[in-house]
């Protein structure tokens, strides 16, 4: 990030005045599509789609490098099924049927990819039926399975998508991350959702396409039926009944993107989506958040933690640890309580609190091994400074038992505001 983009991005944030971006405004008329990388810097990318939290298609060249497109693809823009199983045979995958509904998903089962692999075939070979239904491999933690060195033969990072907390968080605890790959028949699809922690992801076909059809947030209100609840699939007849989907009449037709082989879509925080594979379809999907969707995150987190006090309300007054156990079920419903998002602003901080110091003193390089610019860690602390002050004067927040946390919140967000401080003549 350079000083001016930086300047830029703190004074949308300025504007905004501690409202959640990205809820309300218009929704464009179409998805931009960018062509050229040379001429597409990642400031451009800043201010055009990630502040403005819109939507944007990135053309095939940004991914023409990448040792999966023609590693994994045959001539003829098909997956190569044998390379694969030579390369992933034993790994054991997550597997969804489309064709049954368990919530708003799909019911997953786990199996090798070998015979994920042979059921494909096999179903292309039936002329795309199954009596086992439509299966989609999903979420497969590749870069999990995969050392470092064979990464490098797979996908290269784009710039744009670097400011990464979510993974960098996960890859300080060695335990998780959100990087996966899709692969599925034509047909296989994703029902509506909106990603995880209101994250935004990004996704490129390594080959066949997707159609995606987008809702920009604050739109799925009008999609919700008479008990509140929101659709499994928005192309479903069902919707057209009046009675059971009231609103429908004030929803405005998706943003339609119908993404081809090697494009990149970047899908901003909070938009629902559902998305079909037009052909047989393999794609690298990441979620990530950063300084620009943290207080989307943290938005959501408040939600999530209130559904689940009105869930367990009855027990308010009976229950001595009420607090806590909501905070518990929280954690086991969402995937993250306050207490881990505080540990997530706080591993995060700590790192650009160090890029920081060492630049202001004149060290050379910077050891966090982040490749962190100055400019891109100085907003950073501005926006982790923000959100962390909403995080410490939450009354839900201040109900956790944080005597074990180092450093104290309240420090944290002292060294943070410090930071911001020093930071402002960098
Ligand atoms: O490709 C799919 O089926 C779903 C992808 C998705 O929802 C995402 O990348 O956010
Ligand atoms: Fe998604």
């Amino acid at each position: 990030m350079d000083r001016e983009t930086r300047t830029f991005a703190e004074m949308h944030f300025r504007n905004l005045g501690g409202r959640v971006y990205g809820a309300g405004g218009p929704a464009p008329s179409r998805v931009s599509f960018i062509q050229a990388p040379e001429t597409f810097s990642y400031a451009d990318f800043v201010k055009g789609f990630l502040l403005p939290n819109l939507p944007c298609v990135f053309s095939s060249a940004f991914t023409e490098s990448w040792g999966s497109r023609r590693r994994w693809v045959t001539p003829a823009g098909r997956p190569d099924f044998e390379y694969l199983l030579r390369q992933y045979g034993d790994v054991v995958v997550p597997v969804a049927n489309c064709g049954v509904r368990e919530y708003n998903s799909n019911p997953k089962e786990h199996m090798p990819f070998r015979d994920y692999i042979s059921y494909w075939k096999e179903y292309i070979r039936d002329g795309y039926s199954s009596p086992r239904g439509c299966l989609y491999l999903k979420d497969w933690h590749l870069c999990r399975d995969s050392s470092e060195e064979d990464l490098e033969d797979v996908f290269i990072l784009p710039v744009y998508f670097s400011s990464d907390w979510l993974n960098e968080f996960w890859d300080a605890l060695n335990v998780d991350d959100y990087r996966f790959v899709y692969a599925g028949p034509r047909g296989s699809w994703s029902p509506f959702h909106a990603d995880i922690f209101r994250s935004f992801s990004w996704s490129v076909n390594i080959c066949g396409r997707k159609k995606w059809l987008f809702f920009p947030p604050g739109q799925e209100e009008a999609l919700q039926d008479c008990h509140g609840n929101l659709p499994y699939d928005v192309t479903s007849l069902e919707l057209q009944d009046t009675r059971l989907y009231p609103r429908l009449k004030d929803s405005s037709p998706p943003l339609e993107v119908v993404q081809e082989a090697g494009e990149m879509v970047f899908v901003p925080s909070g938009w629902h989506h559902q998305v079909y594979n037009l052909d047989d379809t393999i794609s690298i999907n990441h979620n990530w958040v950063n300084g620009c969707n943290l207080a989307n995150m943290w938005h959501f987190l408040q939600q999530e933690l209130r559904a689940v006090q009105q869930e367990v309300s009855e027990w308010k007054d009976s229950m001595p640890d009420w607090d806590h156990h909501c905070q518990v079920i929280m954690k086991s419903c969402s995937g993250i309580n306050f207490e881990e998002f505080y540990h997530f602003l706080k591993v995060i901080a700590e790192k650009r609190l160090l890029v920081l110091k060492q630049g202001t003193d004149m060290l050379p390089g910077d050891s966090t091994g982040l490749k962190l610019g100055l400019q891109q860690a100085a907003f950073d602390v501005g926006r982790l400074a923000d959100v962390l002050a909403s995080v410490a004067a939450h009354p839900d927040f201040q109900r956790v038992n944080t005597s074990s946390f180092s450093p104290q919140p309240k420090e944290l967000l002292r060294q943070l505001e410090d930071a911001v401080a020093t930071a402002e003549a960098l």
